[in-house]
């Protein structure tokens, strides 16, 4: 059966919608014929090409950080012609930067060398992105900072104490005060607690938690957590303007079910938003009311009110988002045909006046038709929201496989634009931030077969633009991306002024050298430092000699200061390749543990001599 008819279809919130929306569909339906035309007539594919087109040369108009999900980074594409520019490597060794090979982002990934990025959250100044650094989490827990002046995973915080799952992550209040997290899988806390699966109910905890960002460095420390019954947390949003102080994750299994969750998690027909008041509980913290719970101080909302309360939404929801002006918490159950508009001043209305139905673990449940303003009608499978600078909101729609636009306020939806295939986040140009720019939308698909070469079973998955600057939305193009995106932000190109080269005055590594009279071994005991030089076209020494046994640092300064001259050092039967920017000293330590002759050279293409650039290790017989 093709996506658009299985779009089409009126379905029951039965197990049909149940098995619908697993992951995959179980075939692989052929494209639907006349999908080439997608984009419409030839003079609107002419349009639409000169929309996209960035003449070669020419720069693009915004910054796409795309998650890469399971792969453990973060891409970087040029909207609007969707061109891939660079791989972030956030969580992954990645040899084609040397990034998890060096001494230093080996240590900062530690033991876990892989995790699951979905959202990436720049940095905000009064709620607009600033185009300081780029948060990321990894479901084992931690977030991690990308610098953006050198597009350099800067910092990993984490496992955090407590964080089990960590998916409802990274998301920062307005002017970066927090990266907000949440547990999606809660287990008994601390970490390391044993309690059979028959007591999750009442023995399992989840946590949402805030991580403190220092508004200089960006340097990131363990905040504080609050205490959540057993639901699984999912997305999270921050309240902005009006709602500055606030936040607000999703969540499904409030049945506290275990098991197969598909069934035994879709009991009730409403779930919740949880609502944080961020500040109190900053306050709550400074006042001492936390505990110490597996190294962080914790709150329980059954002994310190007013933190955190519930709002119910529709079964199962996904996304949740904060409308620019902070008015509208839109929450949509992800098996519904509406998506929920909750109104933040009626939730502090509902907060001061009692308004609950009753509570989960002390947290009290607000009263649904006393918080919301409107149900719209966006159509099936309602996940993620973004926004446009004129009122306009754009809603994913799964199950439906379409964006649908509908306006704030009137809750009138105006347009529908198909996705190929199965939508699930979509990023608007600072979609989510106080002014967003409108102009461009990008989908973020789940499947692609059919809208490209074919690559085998394993097949890519898609990156859909649409233009968004009139009434009616269009598609512009396809374009195609490793697995596995989830968010993205696209944020305007000339917010961000990154470096293309390392000062030398800056550089302030203890072992880095500038002149290769300087390179060379020294040994004290086993231990060999070897100073080491690059620059076109030479590696400084050009042989180095050690003993087999010892502990041997390469301490590596390209001392080039030209933009775009990148040198690497690859060392063959050993597992590393080092790639040194200009103006970088990196270090890379090994055990010299075989005797024989081991080249090395340059991995980076540099010069017209670049293949000379090549020297010997020689790792002598221990006497
Ligand atoms: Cu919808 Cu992890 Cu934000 Cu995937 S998440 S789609
Ligand atoms: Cu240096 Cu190639």
């Amino acid at each position: 059966m093709n996506q658009r008819k299985r779009g089409g279809m009126t379905w029951g919130l039965g197990v049909g919608i149940l098995a619908a929306l697993s992951v995959g569909w179980g075939c692989a339906p052929s494209a639907p014929k006349g999908a080439r035309k997608a984009a419409g007539t030839t003079s609107d594919l002419a349009v639409a090409a000169q929309k996209t087109y960035v003449a070669p040369g020419d720069l693009d108009e915004f910054y796409l950080f795309s998650s890469g999900g399971h792969s453990g980074q973060v891409y970087v594409y040029g909207v609007p012609s969707m061109r891939h520019l660079a791989t972030i490597p956030v969580f992954t060794p990645y040899p084609a930067t040397g990034y998890g090979f060096d001494d230093d982002t080996k240590a900062m990934l530690g033991n876990l060398t892989w995790d699951d990025v979905h959202h990436p959250a720049l940095s905000e100044t009064n709620g607009d992105y600033d185009g300081r650094w780029l948060f990321v989490n990894g479901m084992s827990g931690r977030i991690a900072r990308i610098d953006l002046k050198d597009f350099k995973t800067r910092q990993i915080v984490g496992p955090v104490p407590n964080v089990s799952g960590n998916h409802g992550s990274s998301f920062v209040t307005p002017n970066t005060e927090y990266a907000m997290m949440a547990s999606r899988f809660s287990i008994p806390i601390p970490k390391g607690t044993v309690a059979p699966i028959e007591r999750y109910a009442t023995d399992y905890r989840g946590v949402v938690a805030a991580i403190k960002i220092d508004s200089k460095t960006g340097q990131m420390s363990y905040g504080w957590e609050i205490l959540t019954p057993p639901f699984d947390w999912d997305l999270g949003d921050a309240g902005k303007k009006i709602s500055d102080g606030w936040m607000f994750w999703t969540c499904y299994n409030s049945e506290r079910a275990t098991g197969k969750l598909e069934v035994t998690a879709s009991q009730r027909d409403r779930d919740y938003i949880a609502a944080v008041d961020w500040r109190a509980a900053e306050k709550a913290i400074a006042d001492g009311k936390g505990e110490m719970v597996g190294g962080v101080k914790v709150l329980d909302p059954r002994k310190v009110p007013g933190l955190i309360y519930l709002m119910p939404c529709g079964k199962s929801p996904h996304g949740v988002d904060v409308s620019p002006d902070g008015k509208y918490v839109i929450g949509s159950g992800k098996l519904q045909g509406v998506t929920t508009a909750f109104n933040f001043e009626k939730i502090q209305t509902a907060i001061r006046n009692k308004d609950f139905t009753g509570d989960e673990d002390g947290i009290p449940v607000l009263k649904y038709e006393s918080i919301k303003d409107a149900e719209v009608p966006v159509g099936l499978g309602p996940l993620h929201t973004q926004f446009g600078p004129d009122g306009y909101a754009y809603t994913s729609l799964f199950v439906d496989s379409a964006i649908a636009k509908w306006k704030l306020g009137t809750w009138e939806v105006v347009d529908k634009v198909p996705m190929s295939y199965s939508i699930g986040h979509l990023c608007a140009a600072e979609g989510d931030a106080c002014s967003p720019k409108g102009k461009y939308l990008v989908g973020l698909n789940k499947l692609s077969h059919g809208r490209h070469l074919s690559v085998g079973p394993s097949q890519p998955e898609s990156l859909q633009l649409v233009d968004i600057s009139e009434e009616k939305m269009k598609l512009l193009y396809d374009a195609f991306t490793e697995p596995e995106p989830h968010y993205a932000q696209m944020i305007t190109a000339t917010t961000l002024h990154p470096i293309e080269v390392y000062a030398k005055e800056d550089n302030k590594h203890p072992l880095a050298i500038w002149d290769i009279k300087d390179a060379g071994v020294s040994r004290a005991g086993n231990k060999v430092t070897v100073k080491v030089v690059e620059v076109r076209s030479t590696i400084y020494p050009t042989a180095i000699e050690v003993t087999e046994g010892d502990t041997v640092t390469l301490a590596i300064t390209n001392i080039e200061q030209t933009t775009d001259e990148l040198h690497g050092f690859g060392l063959l039967d050993y597992n590393f390749n080092i790639v040194i920017d200009p103006g970088e000293t990196k270090t890379v330590t090994f055990k010299a543990d075989k005797p024989g002759v081991f080249p090395y050279y340059c991995t980076n293409f540099c010069s017209a001599l670049h293949q000379e650039m090549q020297g010997y290790l020689i790792v002598k017989e221990k006497a």
